[in-house]
């Protein structure tokens, strides 16, 4: 079980390298993590968006670019999302990220029905936390992709992120669904979703996991917050995934562990034929090496 992100880094490394199509590579954090992972042998990128752009910003940090595919687009980026998404359709690349350009742009070109890599039914984003007050990584999904999931979308939800998790070597991960209370409130569609979700999980409907919930946060991870709550099971104070209600809950949760709560953080979109690293563009060069190096690992 992987219990530190930088050992991200030394599986992918025992890997065969895998090759990265990078949409919009015109984003210096971007560039900078790519060297990196170039020097570390962990991936061969194929970038492309404007050529000259991204030669001026690799020349800035020393990112010498010989032998690296550049594929020269200066139209839409609607247009080069399309491009980076039919490197990996052709079986060209093996991994999709994600540069400087709009995070939906870039989930259009790999929704779309005939030129798209949709692989399962539903694509969601999972991102893995290494908080300085928790004993363990915290996959916390889904905080960039689903806007306002219903519950069948939030079962795919969490299968995509069981398996993220099970690739990372957790066999069964345990799984709290998180709302504002632990109790059920038909007046709060989260306390109501993560009960049928719970009951789904006993009834076999949803494997390869344990589900329990309604939990507030302190209970999905603190034991001793659950207890004093009365609560006591096997998901309480030592979840591996928090599921969130929506991506307005999550993606502020994410920002605040990574902005306020010094964590550090990998994130890929999971189901579609190949892994897609999708930071935010204000995540730094470190959590997109990271985010390279959890793609490496899980595809
Ligand atoms: N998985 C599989 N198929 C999907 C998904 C999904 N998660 N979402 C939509 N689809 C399919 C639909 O079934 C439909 O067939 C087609 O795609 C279009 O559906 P729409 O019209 O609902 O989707 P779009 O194209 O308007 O938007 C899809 C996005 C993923 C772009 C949208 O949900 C979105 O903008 N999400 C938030 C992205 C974002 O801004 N994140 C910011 C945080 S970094």
């Amino acid at each position: 079980m992987i219990s530190k992100l930088t050992e991200l880094i030394e599986i992918a490394r025992r890997k065969p390298m895998c090759r990265i199509a990078v949409a919009a590579a015109e984003d210096k954090e971007v560039l900078k993590a790519l060297k990196e992972a170039v020097e570390l042998q962990i991936v061969h990128p194929i970038l492309v968006g404007n050529k000259r752009a991204i030669a001026d910003i690799a020349r800035s940090i020393d990112f010498d670019l010989k032998g690296i595919e550049t594929i020269d687009h200066n139209g839409s980026t609607s247009g080069l999302a399309e491009i980076a998404v039919s490197l990996v359709k052709k079986g060209e690349a093996d991994i999709l990220m994600k540069g400087f350009l709009n995070t939906g742009e870039l989930l259009k070109a790999v929704l779309d029905k005939h030129n798209g890599i949709r692989a399962t039914q539903v694509l969601s984003h999972v991102a893995f936390m290494e908080s300085p007050y928790y004993h363990k990584l915290l996959g916390v999904t889904d905080v960039a992709m689903n806007i306002a999931p219903d519950l069948d979308t939030k079962t795919h939800i969490i299968r995509n992120a069981a398996e993220a998790s099970r690739k990372l070597g957790t066999d069964n991960p345990k799984v709290a669904v998180v709302a504002a209370v632990e109790t059920v409130n038909p007046k709060m569609e989260a306390t109501v979703h993560a009960a049928m979700l719970k009951e789904m999980n006993r009834e076999g409907k949803l494997t390869g996991c344990i589900v329990e919930g309604p939990f507030a946060l302190d209970i999905a991870v603190d034991k001793q917050a659950a207890l004093h709550k009365g609560i006591d099971n096997a998901v309480a104070g030592d979840s591996d995934i928090i599921l969130v209600p929506d991506i307005e809950a999550g993606n502020i949760l994410y920002k605040a562990l990574n902005f306020l709560g010094g964590a550090a953080s990998a994130a890929i979109v999971m189901g579609a034929s190949a892994p897609i690293v999708l930071t935010s563009r204000s995540d730094d060069e470190r959590s997109k090496l990271l985010s390279v190096a959890l793609a490496a690992v899980i595809r």
